[in-house]
């Protein structure tokens, strides 16, 4: 009792000091993140706002509630689109069920390397993608960068695709990765980001997969000691803005948002690299077991299906032609 009347108490305070601190701000824009204070997302964010608040001479701020404070992604998106909740960054898998065009850069082994990526999504196909968000009540603001996402488990070292054979791993709430993950053999459970760590505590999954920074930060790393760079996904982070509190601004604070957003960009992918070392030094540390020896080979070409399933559209077909031709 008195714990939680000490969280709330800290919480009271924290929200009010936020509000004095933005109290010469005209407008307040409320963003959303599930990761924690410090993290390279939020920290950009943060680096965004304030940009936008010297920039508008202190007209327009930025409020991060980090640590999934406004709820988990799959949830705050809707809120997005609504409205209630002014930016959001997320991940682009759980857009994957709600605008098409997303799932593309969600493909598995789309990317041959991070560095492919980001050119892509500084290109047209980024640009096509980022439109793609105004049919859904939202505005493509950025795209970021989420590293490369690898399998990890609490039972043993996955040397091979083999070894995924009837394991259980949760993946972020979009169809495709369930479909990529019962293609390699193994069974999938979607669920909210804030639900892992427990999931694999009890037993209800084995495990799950993500980046360096977010296996640390979650402490994932603590309950699952086996990590397999597979690197089966490259998938971008975006940072979308509710069409709604968008169309609220004048055209100069829009072109204001739009180019402190493109801003952050560089801001966000310095403080990528950086944590990404800091992050993967720490789990080594920490003693998980990390088998960087795979051949990837095998779990391509079981994403043939996957692949099949997704890519129908002649669109989407172009872009994934596009993004391969992309040197
Ligand atoms: C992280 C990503 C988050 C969230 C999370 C997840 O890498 O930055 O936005 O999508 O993965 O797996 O749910």
């Amino acid at each position: 009792m008195t714990y939680v009347k000490t969280i709330g108490a800290a919480l009271l305070a924290s929200v009010a000091l936020a509000s004095a601190a933005a109290a010469s701000c005209e407008i307040t824009l409320r963003s959303s993140d599930t990761h924690p204070d410090g993290y390279p997302t939020v920290a950009a964010v943060n680096a965004m706002g304030e940009m936008l608040k010297e920039r508008s001479e202190g007209r327009l701020c930025i409020e991060v509630f980090h640590s999934a404070q406004l709820g988990e992604e799959k949830d705050t998106i809707e809120q997005t689109q609504f409205g209630v909740i002014d930016m959001n960054r997320v991940s682009l898998g759980p857009f994957n069920n709600i605008i098409e065009e997303t799932q593309v850069p969600s493909l598995p082994y789309i990317f041959r390397s991070v560095g492919h990526m980001n050119k892509v999504m500084d290109g047209p196909v980024g640009q096509q993608i980022l439109d793609a968000f105004s049919d859904h009540d939202l505005v493509g603001l950025a795209f970021y960068d989420g590293g490369s996402r690898s399998f990890y488990n609490s039972e043993k070292p996955i040397a091979s695709i083999d070894d995924l054979a009837g394991m259980k791993f949760r993946v972020m709430q979009s169809d495709m990765f369930v479909d990529m993950v019962s293609a390699l053999g193994a069974n999938a459970t979607p669920m909210p980001y804030g639900e892992v760590y427990s999931s694999i505590q009890t037993g209800v999954i084995d495990g799950a997969e993500n980046n360096w920074p977010s296996y640390d930060s979650s402490g994932h790393f603590e309950v699952a000691k086996y990590y397999t760079l597979d690197q089966h996904l490259i998938v971008p982070e975006v940072l979308v803005m509710a069409k709604s509190s968008f169309d609220k601004l004048s055209a100069e604070d829009q072109a204001l948002v739009r180019q402190a957003a493109r801003d952050s960009v560089p801001v966000m992918r310095d403080l990528w690299i950086a944590r990404e070392q800091t992050s993967e030094a720490r789990v080594r540390e920490a003693g998980v077991q990390i088998i960087t020896d795979i051949d990837k080979t095998p779990f391509i070409e079981a994403m043939v299906p996957v692949y099949e399933k997704y890519v129908t559209s002649a669109v989407l077909k172009e872009m994934v032609a596009d993004i391969q031709a992309t040197k």
